[in-house]
């Protein structure tokens, strides 16, 4: 277990603030696919292609076909919460403190486990904004060029709520305002490759004075910053820390 039961006890005696980062990895047991797994998203699609600014105007069509393909794929009844959202859901719910939810991930599945206490700082795949009003909606079908807005009916400036390469991720005020005051900041499922949710656990150690867990199937690039660290499938890993944290059985 990667944090000892009397840091446990002195972290629940304080109610001290929780704040978890997840990315793909908490999702993979799910059916959905990571970005640098060998059989990961990124080797199928050069990220310059698909998920940058300049790729939506160069191909709208490749883009709106790489998000039609991955937003379809969140309709599949065999891609459910697994596990590991679903204890994360619970420590929410029970743990006596504050506990914030920040996702890398634009899947569903932490909403679905009912997570409440959430941010999708990369944005949402189910949902779209226009480019000419405004408009951000909820959205299941694909999306096209022709695809008319529902608010201003204009066409051409439908894009999903989705943060590219080079675009500012959603809520970082929040964010780094719950990094600064975390007694236990815990990374799950992600390479620590992409900033800056890469670098929140350096913000949770040096403006929160954090315990700072990983937990992920292999050591991620930041793995040396961290206190502790378990290495595993999150489904295995994940239920059972938060067994320990709320000290019941997982
Ligand atoms: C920003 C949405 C400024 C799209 C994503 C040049 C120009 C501009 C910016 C930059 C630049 N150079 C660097 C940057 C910064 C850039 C960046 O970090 N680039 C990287 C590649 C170097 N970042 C940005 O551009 C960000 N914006 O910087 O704006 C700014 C800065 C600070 C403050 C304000 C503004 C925007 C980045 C967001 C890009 N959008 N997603 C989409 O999904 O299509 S990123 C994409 O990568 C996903 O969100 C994904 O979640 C994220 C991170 O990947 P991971 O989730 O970690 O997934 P990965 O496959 O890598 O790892 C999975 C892990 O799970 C592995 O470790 C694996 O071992 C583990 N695992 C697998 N199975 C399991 C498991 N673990 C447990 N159990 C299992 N079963």
């Amino acid at each position: 277990m990667p944090l000892r039961p009397d840091l446990i006890d002195i972290l629940r005696n304080e109610a001290a603030p929780i704040v978890i980062l997840t990315g793909a990895g908490i999702s993979k047991e799910s059916g959905l696919h990571t970005f640098r797994d060998p059989d990961g998203i990124w080797a199928k699609y050069d990220i310059s292609e698909v998920a940058t600014p300049d790729a939506f105007i160069a191909n709208p069509d490749l883009v709106h076909h790489f998000y039609n393909d991955r937003r379809a794929g969140l309709l599949d009844p065999a891609v459910q919460p697994n596990a590991a959202h679903l204890a994360l859901a619970k420590l929410e719910a029970e743990w006596p403190g504050d506990v914030l939810l920040v996702t890398q991930n634009i899947d569903d599945l932490h909403g679905r486990a009912g997570s409440q206490n959430l941010i999708h700082m990369h944005g949402e795949l189910q949902k779209i904004r226009c480019t000419h009003c405004d408009l951000l909606t909820d959205w299941r079908d694909d999306l096209t060029k022709e695809t008319r807005c529902p608010s201003c009916s204009k066409s051409g400036g439908l894009r999903p709520h989705v943060v590219w390469f080079g675009e500012m991720p959603l809520e970082m005020e929040r964010i780094y305002a719950a990094l600064g005051s975390c007694g236990l900041f815990i990374s799950i499922g992600t390479s620590g490759n992409v900033y800056p949710a890469a670098g929140f656990v350096q913000i949770a150690h040096e403006e929160g004075a954090a315990e700072t867990v990983e937990l992920n199937l292999e050591p991620s690039s930041g793995a040396t910053l961290f206190d502790h660290s378990a290495y595993g499938a999150a489904t295995d890993l994940v239920p059972k820390f938060v067994a320990a944290l709320l000290k019941t059985s997982d």
